[in-house]
């Protein structure tokens, strides 16, 4: 029997437009989800540039107007990779027209907007997921899977950072990661949410926060042309930049909990350096990006002679999503997230089932974003507001 197919319109083509057409093309290919995605439509503003992607990435055809786009009958997917200003108007005209969504982190500029995209897509009656493509690392659901085996305990702390080095050279330009119209914030929406999404996955709620944050650099030369990505050539003149390069902030979890998030793009030597150090009563768990397919555990339980931190290498076919790649130890990469993101986003449309993370984990997120922000504002701890209803993620 032919297998179904699920038609996708993807608005943007950037940086997350190249990731994700990606993991389609991987996902059709290599991970055979009950329904084969098929890159129908690219949407996005600059023809020329938009058709040059279509061609390269694989989509059939284009559309520069979004609307359009979302409201096509053959489309049963739109999913969302434009900047963070655009993401609400997107995904509520896709929601109307009945469509599932895919929208990429943050889910919104702040916890209103996020909760109205969940309130509505819970009301249209289709699967809706934010793309926290970390949770996807079979290393970082190993970790998911060992703590909720038991096997760490009681937990007592979470230490979580993402650094990056890439603007600490004041000639960088004012790309739109930087412009807090667009954005929303700095380090703190773009990578603090991740390390604060996978906090919730894997500690639990987060009940109050005490931030503070910093812009190091204050001014900027104008950016020449939107380019995309973590690149950019300077323009004329100077422009102000209106976003955190970095944020320190302490946490209370529900559970009792205690920890600590750091986000800067101001890290000299790291990349992509997202980390994590879980510590509970039976023992600890480590991870980093960097060497995103280890997973460092310390087991209390062990003989006292042979405890130490030990390194799983999340390689194995009984680690999550490797049944799809490569024998034993030959690694895999940051596009396997995306890739692995998608195929359960389809899984779940397939099998009627909630999609995690949803746009309800989405607006989590932005509730523990918004109290930091109003922390760092005020120097005073701030409650984080309850989200009902709290799908478990
Ligand atoms: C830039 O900081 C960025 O592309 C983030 O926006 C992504 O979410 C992260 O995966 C890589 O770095």
């Amino acid at each position: 029997m032919a297998k179904s197919k699920l038609n996708v319109a993807m608005i943007g083509y950037k940086f997350m437009g190249k990731a994700h057409s990606n993991a389609y093309r991987q996902v059709a290919r290599m991970m055979h989800p009950a329904a084969e995605p098929v890159m129908k439509l690219l949407v996005g503003r600059t023809p020329d540039a938009l058709q040059a992607a279509a061609t390269e990435y694989g989509w059939e055809k284009i559309e520069t107007d979004y609307h359009k786009a979302v409201r096509r009958k053959e489309i049963n997917i739109v999913d969302v990779t434009t900047t963070n200003d655009v993401h609400k108007e997107v995904v509520l005209a896709a929601l109307k027209a009945g469509k599932h969504v895919f929208c990429e982190k943050p889910l919104a500029m702040n916890l209103k907007d996020a909760l109205k995209m969940a309130e509505t897509a819970e009301a249209a009656g289709v699967k809706h997921m934010v793309n926290f493509n970390y949770r996807f690392c079979p290393a970082v659901a190993l970790a998911k899977q060992l703590i909720d085996e038991g096997r760490i305990g009681r937990i007592f702390h979470w230490r979580g950072s993402y650094l990056q080095d890439w603007i600490i050279d004041p000639s960088f330009p004012l790309v739109w990661r930087l412009d807090k119209n667009v954005a929303g914030s700095g380090s703190h929406g773009d990578l603090n949410a991740h390390t604060i999404d996978l906090a919730l996955w894997l500690v639990g709620d987060i009940s109050e926060v005490n931030a503070t944050m910093e812009t190091f650099v204050k001014q900027r030369p104008k950016q020449a042309q939107t380019t995309g990505g973590l690149t950019a050539a300077a323009g004329e003149g100077m422009g102000e930049v209106t976003v955190d390069d970095a944020v320190i902030s302490l946490v209370r979890f529900d559970n009792g909990a205690i920890g600590t998030f750091e986000a800067s793009r101001f890290a000299a030597g790291h990349k992509n350096g997202l980390s994590f150090e879980i510590n509970g009563d039976k023992g600890s768990l480590r991870f980093d990006f960097e060497r995103m397919n280890e997973l460092e555990y310390f087991n209390r339980e062990d003989p006292a002679h042979a405890q130490g931190f030990r390194t799983i290498l999340a390689t194995e076919s009984i680690h999550p999503y490797l049944q799809a790649w490569w024998p034993p130890g030959h690694v895999i990469g940051y596009e396997h997230g995306f890739t692995h993101s998608i195929y359960s986003f389809i899984e779940h449309i397939v099998n009627d089932t909630p999609a995690s993370p949803d746009f309800w984990a989405g607006a989590k997120v932005n509730a523990v974003l918004d109290a930091m922000v109003k922390s760092s504002d005020t120097r005073k701890w701030i409650g984080v507001p309850v989200i009902a209803p709290a799908v478990p993620v």
